[in-house]
């Protein structure tokens, strides 16, 4: 039996999917701009998606940049097959976001809920989407549907 060298992660078929500040309030506020679905519901959603396309996601949300650098890390660590990466307000501001996708060799797909190019001058700019292999936005809830398809056929 050949075995796997130290550095060589094996691939799984998993999706880390990846939630920045504040996505813990979806639903409760601002619905003109991000809808009426929380955030538990757009994992019941995606969790439905994932079984029909035969992957499986590891969905979470953190407020704290380190701890999204800190999972973008463990993606790697354990072969995770994507990462689909809604930053939120770190997005528009995150060096260490965009080291850390660069550094970690797996395929980042940006996502949005709202199209922050039509948005405010300063959501224009995307530190993720630098270093990111494709995005998704504008299309609520449904564009993390439409990410992991995009990514469950890299
Ligand atoms: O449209 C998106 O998905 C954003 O990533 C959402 C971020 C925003 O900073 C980005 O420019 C675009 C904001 C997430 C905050 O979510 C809230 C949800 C409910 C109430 C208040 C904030």
């Amino acid at each position: 039996m050949i075995g796997l060298g130290t550095n060589t992660a094996r691939m799984t078929d998993t999706i880390f999917v990846l939630n920045g500040p504040n996505l813990n309030l979806l639903g409760t506020r601002e619905p003109e701009i991000y809808g009426t679905d929380t955030l538990a519901d757009i994992e019941a959603m995606l969790s439905e998606k994932a079984h029909e396309l035969g992957v499986a996601i590891d969905f979470r949300q953190s407020n704290h940049e380190g701890v999204l650098v800190d999972w973008l890390h463990e993606a790697r660590e354990t072969g995770a097959k994507a990462i689909l990466l809604n930053a939120a307000a770190y997005t528009h501001t995150s060096i260490a976001l965009l080291d850390a996708i660069k550094a970690i060799g797996v395929p980042v797909i940006e996502v949005h809920l709202s199209d922050p190019s039509m948005r405010e001058e300063f959501r224009h700019k995307s530190f993720v989407g630098m270093g990111a292999a494709g995005e998704v936005k504008g299309f609520g809830p449904r564009g993390y549907a439409v990410a992991l398809e995009k990514a469950a056929a890299l």
